[in-house]
């Protein structure tokens, strides 16, 4: 069941279990072209997450600032497209959520985090359109994610994250702060090495 988080911010528990494995497979797919890469902030230092893309535009940081890119700047060739399964699964967390007007996304940021990445409280504002809804999907180790307020200094709530999770975020939940605690350690053997997190974004 759909779990309200905000007005316009819903968690669909499991909802990608159906397709993580296949969301999986398409990451190393699209990796094998625009390799995971840790970008350095306008700050200077390197994200401890690990960072590709797919769609028409890409997420990319550097000294000089984020931006959305058309180009992997590695490669300066295009990103792959966002895998069809990744839309039609969007298409589905935003009639769930009541965003069912929105468009398909242009842009889809993929991030991957080895125990002990973190993503420190930010809001995504290199978006031209904040009215647009975000799709992330969770997949791999379990994450506890921070839901903020509108100030960096407004107090947080935390939410665990486990694989197959899918979170839409939109209209006056958009610009809220959030972030990543440092992921943990997997439990078994066979558990992957890793989490990743999708975001499908409409950038442009
Ligand atoms: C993550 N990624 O788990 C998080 C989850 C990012 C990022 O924050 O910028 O890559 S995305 C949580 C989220 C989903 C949809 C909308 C918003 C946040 N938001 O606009 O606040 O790697
Ligand atoms: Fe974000």
């Amino acid at each position: 069941a759909p779990l309200w988080l905000g007005e316009e911010a819903v968690l669909l528990k499991g909802l990608a279990l159906a397709d993580a494995d296949a969301m999986m497979r398409d990451i190393e797919t699209i990796t094998q072209c625009a390799p995971f890469r840790h970008m350095v902030t306008p700050g200077g230092r390197a994200m401890s997450v690990a960072t590709s893309s797919c769609g028409d535009l890409g997420w990319v940081s550097d000294l000089r600032g984020y931006r959305y890119a058309p180009t992997d700047p590695e490669s300066g060739q295009p990103w792959p497209a966002i895998p069809e399964r990744w839309l039609r699964l969007a298409m589905r967390a935003r009639e769930l959520a009541g965003f069912a007007s929105a468009g398909d996304p242009d842009a889809c940021l993929i991030n991957r985090y080895a125990p002990g990445a973190r993503l420190s409280l930010h809001q995504d504002r290199d978006e031209r359109d904040f009215g647009a809804p975000i799709v992330s999907v969770s997949l791999g180790l379990p994450a506890v994610f921070l839901w903020g307020g509108d100030k960096r200094s407004d107090p947080y709530r935390t939410i665990p994250l486990e694989h197959g999770d899918v979170l839409i975020w939109g209209g006056v939940d958009r610009l809220r702060f959030h972030g990543v605690r440092p992921v943990a350690q997997g439990g078994s053997q066979q558990a992957p090495g890793f989490r990743y997190n999708i975001t499908m974004r409409k950038a442009a």
